[in-house]
């Protein structure tokens, strides 16, 4: 991967020069202020962390390094990769170095069969991933180089770790899948690429459309700025120069929380009991009834809603166009799309939700169903893949430019009572 080393090597150098000019200059400029509410309520809002492989606008949405999103919604993973890692488009020849390189590091070692087997049998496929994930941690090359490596150049190392677990990604998905539904193993050929190699480990058979679904639907959720908690979670834990394995395996585990990843499962599982209870025909009025007595035995609406975004999440709307193409008159569709009209409706007239629309989460379970994935705990799996991307990217970036140790402040409550009444 010379080319790309160098690029990032050169990329590095500039950054870090520019870092330490603007703290040497700049340093106390004061660029945000932190509200009461803002500590009371989940840091919501702040701008406190650096992340320069896409930004998340209100207004706009997810810009990956300032592109929005659909125009990058037919591009492979592997050039959003080279994308977030280095900020410009991969050349033919790179993108071909690239997945040369993948197809090389690709097999996984022969214990993790072994290990999901003596999993218990109802494990979440969630907890399988990230095991597996987490016991190959010991083959980390930042790990073996950190004591004989300089801290300017830790990214190499962690560079390495990057290609080896992307590349691992989709064996190790199709593996978990496989093995924790009672699936016969599946033939992935040596030389196919990342996507199709996902596409056929899932499926069990060559399917373009399904590969073509799953490419868009990786790449539209391959980063999403760094201040979500998957991704925060992966920068805190990587900016204690812990490698990449438990820098990615913390972001997994804040990504299967429930009204984060775990949403995705979570809608498709409302869309069940409400066609339990009411048929597949239910209309809309009969959908806002059922959704405000959820919301009156005090539970959310999965699906809907966003902590940044104040407009309809473009991922979602890239994500039901393509659903929208190929399943229109599908009955879960439709129920499905009744659910969003009526969803968005009762938030909006409630106005208690800073945003009404549904999100990315209320699309990826119904439309990964209806290409033939039936398993709704399965879905924050494919989530957490398609995130890895940015994750990956990003602790690269971080160590590449030197970001420092997270370590904000806490406050007590006693301390938030006496400054309200200064
Ligand atoms: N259902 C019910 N109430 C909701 C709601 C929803 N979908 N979305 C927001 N609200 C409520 C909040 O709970 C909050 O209530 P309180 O004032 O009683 O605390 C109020 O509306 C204001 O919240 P907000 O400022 O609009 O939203 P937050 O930034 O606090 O939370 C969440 C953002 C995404 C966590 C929230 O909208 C939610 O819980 N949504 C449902 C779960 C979900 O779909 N999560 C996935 C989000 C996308 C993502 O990260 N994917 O991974």
């Amino acid at each position: 991967m010379q080319r790309l080393t160098t690029i990032l090597e050169h990329g590095f150098q500039q950054a870090r020069a520019e870092i330490s000019e603007l703290l040497n200059a700049h340093g106390d400029l004061v660029i945000d202020d932190v509200r009461l509410g803002q500590v009371l309520g989940g840091m919501r809002g702040m701008h406190c962390i650096v992340c320069d492989t896409s930004s998340v606008d209100p207004s706009v949405g997810l810009l990956i390094r300032g592109r929005p999103v659909i125009e990058l919604q037919d591009a492979s993973p592997e050039e959003v990769f080279w994308l977030l890692l280095t900020g410009c488009q991969p050349d033919s020849a790179d993108l071909q170095e690239l997945q040369d390189e993948l197809e090389q590091r690709r097999s996984l070692p022969g214990y993790i069969r072994p290990l999901l087997t003596a999993m218990p049998a109802d494990s979440h496929p969630m907890t399988m991933f990230n095991a597996a994930l987490l016991a190959m941690q010991h083959e980390s090359h930042f790990a073996g180089a950190y004591h004989s490596t300089a801290k300017a150049d830790l990214w190499r190392p962690a560079l390495e770790d990057a290609l080896d677990l992307l590349a691992r990604m989709p064996l190790l998905a199709a593996l978990v899948y496989r093995q924790r539904y009672g699936l016969p193993d599946v033939d992935i050929p040596a030389s196919t690429d990342w996507t199709s190699g996902l596409a056929l480990g899932l499926l069990g058979r060559e399917d373009q459309q399904f590969r073509a679904m799953l490419k868009r639907y990786v790449v539209v959720q391959s980063d999403h700025e760094n201040g979500n908690v998957c991704a925060l979670s992966g920068h805190v834990t990587g900016s204690t120069l812990a490698d990449l394995y438990y820098a990615i395996s913390a972001g997994l585990n804040g990504l299967a929380g429930h009204i984060h990843g775990l949403a995705a499962q979570d809608f498709v599982r409302f869309l069940d009991q409400l066609s339990a209870d009411l048929g597949m025909d239910a209309d809309e009025e009969q959908i806002r009834l059922a959704l405000e007595q959820r919301l009156a035995a005090g539970r959310v609406i999965p699906g809907f809603g966003h902590a940044v975004l104040r407009l309809a999440d473009p991922r979602f709307e890239i994500l039901y166009g393509y659903a929208a193409e190929q399943y229109l008159d599908h009955p879960s569709f439709r129920l499905a799309s009744r659910v969003y009209r009526a969803g968005k409706k009762l938030l909006q007239d409630l106005g208690r939700a800073k945003n009404p629309y549904p999100n990315v989460d209320a699309i990826t379970g119904v439309l990964l169903r209806l290409s033939g994935i039936p398993q709704l705990e399965f879905y924050t799996v494919l989530f957490g893949v398609s995130l890895s991307i940015g994750m990956l990217a990003q602790n690269v970036v971080s160590r590449g430019i030197g970001s420092p140790i997270v370590r904000p402040r806490s406050v007590p409550l006693a301390e938030l009572r006496a400054a309200s009444r200064a």
